[in-house]
């Protein structure tokens, strides 16, 4: 077996997609916001943000991830209708692109207009906590992203603290996972994400990163995002626009560790250093079925 399914093989509903995780799979950034600490205000327009979703399609992205508030510490809450103003008719013109189409939000009604209008995948930083989460999203086949948060987003930088973080985040996507179950949302659509630099030290995202199969063993894929992140910036020392490096070397390890879905701005740049290490993996693990069979 190739040593590339340390995740197990399983398969992901997607709204319109039936994704098997034999690879890892792409999910493109692009946000709709105005302050978003990665490429904030650059996408505002909706016709370009439109032509950058496409070109993220067309470098590799099996998923597109659509955000139109910010989630980086301090930003500013971005009203419900404003949010749904600025997502249609994004989605609705991205429809056929050719990726299945996320939505990152953490508020109900946008999750109920972003289903309407054919999102496939709904992305939500607080775990679907908010009132009624769970009940916009529980019909149908979409899939369903739970992050953890120590926090909320204003004050989650503040002191994140844990007694043992990779136990505390495990626990906390069991019981989200299992109300979404209880609900009546079938185990295949769900997602489990430990929120990289979402109320966490650098030294807890390192231990997550780590431990990543402890949260792989939970039984649903999981997804990371850790491109251009702080912790990046924190061990690198570069700035926002100088992480791609850092950020693909993280990306990578993620993977190695059972990451299934990678959530980046760079999807061409990802997308090579993927193929290129599990060309590698692959290789290696039939050098080692060659050399047991001699
Ligand atoms: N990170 C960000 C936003 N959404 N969703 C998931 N599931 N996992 C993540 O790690 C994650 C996420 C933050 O990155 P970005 O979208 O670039 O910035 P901002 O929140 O400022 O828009």
């Amino acid at each position: 077996m190739p040593a590339a399914s340390i995740h197990p093989p399983a398969t992901l509903n997607c709204g319109r997609y039936r994704f098997t995780l034999e690879r890892p799979l792409l999910m493109g950034v692009v946000n709709l916001t105005a302050d978003s600490f990665s490429d904030g205000g650059r996408l505002l327009d909706p016709v370009r943000a439109v032509e950058h979703a496409r070109e993220l399609v067309a470098a590799g992205a099996d998923i597109i991830d659509l955000g139109a508030e910010s989630t980086r510490p301090g930003a500013a809450e971005v009203p419900v209708a404003l949010e749904i103003e600025r997502l249609l008719p994004v989605l609705a013109a991205l429809h056929d692109c050719g990726a299945a189409l996320s939505v990152d939000t953490r508020k109900s009604a946008v999750m109920s207009a972003a289903l309407a209008a054919g999102a496939d995948m709904i992305n939500d930083v607080n775990g679907f906590r908010d009132e009624g989460a769970i009940e916009a999203v529980r019909a149908g086949q979409a899939g369903l992203c739970v992050m953890h948060m120590q926090g909320t987003p204003a004050t989650m930088q503040e002191a994140p603290s844990y007694l043992d973080p990779v136990a505390e985040v495990a626990q906390f996507l069991r019981g989200r996972a299992a109300a979404l179950e209880s609900a009546g949302v079938a185990r295949e659509r769900i997602v489990l994400d430990p929120g990289i630099g979402f109320g966490k030290s650098l030294v807890h995202n390192l231990q997550l990163l780590d431990r990543l199969a402890a949260i792989a063993a939970l039984g649903a894929p999981v997804l990371i995002g850790v491109s251009r992140k702080s912790m990046i910036g924190a061990i690198t020392g570069r700035g926002v626009d100088e992480r791609l490096a850092g950020s693909i070397a993280a990306m990578l390890f993620a993977v190695s560790r059972g990451a299934g879905i990678v959530r980046v701005h760079d999807v061409a740049a990802s997308r090579d250093a993927l193929l290129v290490w599990r060309a590698l993996v692959e290789s290696g693990s039939s050098t080692a079925r060659i050399q047991q069979d001699e």
